[in-house]
């Protein structure tokens, strides 16, 4: 039996998992969506993301129709259907079938998918040696069009970042806001460290808040660090002690090299080092249980 997707409802094999071409989700990127990780037979962090999901639909005025226990409910059954225990989550709420036009009202049921896939892991290289990054000259969303903090099926501003950075090599891009502050990177938030203090952007420079991002906030402060947010510019990565990269799809990756300068001695540092171990014993013992 091949790998079974939730769709409106009903478990349909992968093959017969499709939606149609006037869904919204297709013709406007009207949608919201989620990335969640289970590690070892437990969801990390579930509750969270279910609340940035429906925090994300609130704020473009769509209406998941299923209450948020009912969600976490059909994740789970979800992933019991496919016997996961280690997996990648993908969650996607779109407007739903419509016309061609963009009138959201002509789309009568939201499409809701729940996608449960074994998880792509980055190269441990990443996490052993660091990582490269270049700033890209697409700006971030500004907050006014189109609020970062909303994690629509809008990727089009991170994707032409990406493939900025990848033109250049790296994999992945850091993205500056209109005013040239340091916002966050295609699929991840950015910190740096200086001295004993963690910094990371505020909220209101334009990113998604990070569900990684809030628990390596939380971790720092175990290991004797103080936590910052606040704004920066290029100029303090390129002369900070360490920086790292965070999100559920890369957990936290040191960055050793910034628009082809090696940074915080071209190594990972130790407080890196320190926060990825922290994090891997938490995505143990933490998380719902499947
Ligand atoms: N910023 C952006 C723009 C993101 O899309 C993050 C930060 C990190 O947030 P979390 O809550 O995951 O710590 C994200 C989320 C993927 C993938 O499969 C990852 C994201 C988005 C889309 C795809 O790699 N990252």
């Amino acid at each position: 039996m091949g790998l079974k997707v939730y769709l409106n409802g009903e478990m349909v094999e992968k093959k017969d998992a499709k939606i149609s071409v006037f869904d919204h989700g297709l013709l406007y990127g009207d949608g919201v969506f989620e990335g969640i990780r289970a590690y070892s037979g437990r969801v990390f962090k579930l509750r969270e993301h279910l609340s940035r999901l429906y925090a994300s639909a609130l704020a473009i005025r769509l209406t998941i129709p299923m209450s948020q226990e009912g969600l976490e409910k059909a994740t789970l059954d979800t992933l019991r259907e496919n016997n996961l225990k280690d997996a990648y989550i993908r969650l996607v709420v779109t407007r739903g079938i419509g016309d061609l036009g963009l009138d959201p009202d002509k789309c009568l049921n939201p499409t809701v998918i729940i996608i449960t896939d074994k998880i792509k892991l980055y190269p441990e290289s990443f996490y052993k040696k660091g990582m490269e990054v270049v700033t890209v000259s697409t700006r971030r969303n500004i907050p006014d069009a189109l609020n970062p903090s909303i994690k629509s099926l809008n990727y089009l501003n991170n994707i032409l970042a990406k493939i900025e950075a990848k033109l250049c090599r790296a994999p992945e891009a850091i993205m500056l806001n209109r005013d040239g502050y340091v916002t966050e990177c295609t699929g991840d938030n950015i910190f740096i460290i200086k001295g004993a203090e963690l910094i990371t952007p505020p909220s209101y420079v334009g990113i998604l808040n990070g569900i990684t991002r809030n628990t390596v906030m939380g971790l720092a402060e175990k290991l004797g660090l103080s936590v910052k947010e606040d704004i920066f510019t290029q100029f303090h990565i390129y002369t900070a002690n360490e920086c790292f990269l965070t999100g559920t799809a890369a957990e936290i990756v040191p960055v050793v090299k910034v628009d082809n300068r090696f940074i915080a001695g071209g190594k990972p540092g130790k407080y890196t080092v320190g926060l990825i171990s922290e994090f891997r014993k938490l995505r143990k013992s933490e998380g719902i249980k499947i």
